[in-house]
């Protein structure tokens, strides 16, 4: 069985090579990480290419043309997808997602076809966020809930474990959110499919190291995205 780990970077450098060492560590047997890097200003990129030439299990997708966590997402699920990963598990770099949840969710990957790190069922914490912060999230939670009838209590996570069929069923190349809305963009398309989400509690600990690309144009943008996927599903067209 082979697993991709898949991590959009964008001025990721205090966190990506201590990341990588970390998940390496799991030792996790058929694991390959791909980091699809949007030619960070700060040279994240030129770390995980001086890492993927010692190790072959890092790989670096670099884009130049594109940018965004979105189209990021979008491109990495497609090289797991062609690489011929069985399970591919997306997070971010900034610590936010501890790895030491990995093979937890592996497990509970041979009863569920997704199984996703919550900040919101028994047993989950949030650390070092504010209170704006924490009740943007919630608001946004309470809205993609309401909009796109989906039973999962974090549709924000971003942490997430795939079996590959679950990917390709829903056709990566369709995705279209450029921004982080593909977080719900994802969850919407494998909740319509129908397929079996377990989401695991997790601690959530808000990044130490660089800064937060979430801006109010990025939320808006979401709550637009959130909206016209509402739209597309009642016109039929997902
Ligand atoms: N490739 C790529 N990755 C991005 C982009 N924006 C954010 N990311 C990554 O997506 C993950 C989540 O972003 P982050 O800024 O932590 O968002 P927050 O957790 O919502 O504050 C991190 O690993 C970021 O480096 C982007 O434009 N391109
Ligand atoms: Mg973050």
């Amino acid at each position: 069985m082979k697993t991709f780990v898949m991590v959009p970077t964008y001025n990721e450098k205090e966190n990506i090579r201590q990341l990588i060492d970390c998940i390496l560590k799991l030792k996790i047997k058929n694991l390959e990480i791909i980091v699809v890097d949007d030619n960070s200003p700060d040279e994240t990129w030129k770390i995980v290419e001086k890492i993927s030439k010692k190790d072959k299990r890092v790989h670096l997708l670099l884009r130049k043309k594109d940018k965004g966590r979105g189209s990021a997402g979008k491109d990495g699920f497609i090289y797991c997808i062609k690489n011929k990963a069985d399970v591919i598990i997306e997070m971010d770099a900034d610590f936010s997602h501890n790895p030491k949840y990995i093979p937890f969710m592996l497990n509970e990957l041979k009863k569920y076809d997704v199984v996703l790190g919550s900040r919101r069922v028994k047993g989950s914490k949030e650390m070092g966020r504010g209170f704006l912060r924490r009740f943007i999230t919630w608001g946004a939670n309470l809205y993609i809930t309401l909009m796109l009838g989906i039973h999962v209590k974090d549709c924000n996570s971003g942490f997430r474990c795939f079996k590959s069929e679950v990917i390709e069923k829903i056709n990566p190349y369709k995705l279209s959110s450029k921004g982080p809305a593909i977080v719900q963009e994802v969850l919407f398309k494998v909740h319509l499919k129908g397929f079996k989400i377990k989401e695991i509690p997790i601690t959530f600990t808000d990044r130490t190291k660089g800064k937060s690309k979430l801006g109010i144009k990025q939320l808006t943008a979401g709550y637009f995205m959130v909206l016209k996927l509402k739209l597309m599903h009642v016109f039929g067209e997902i």
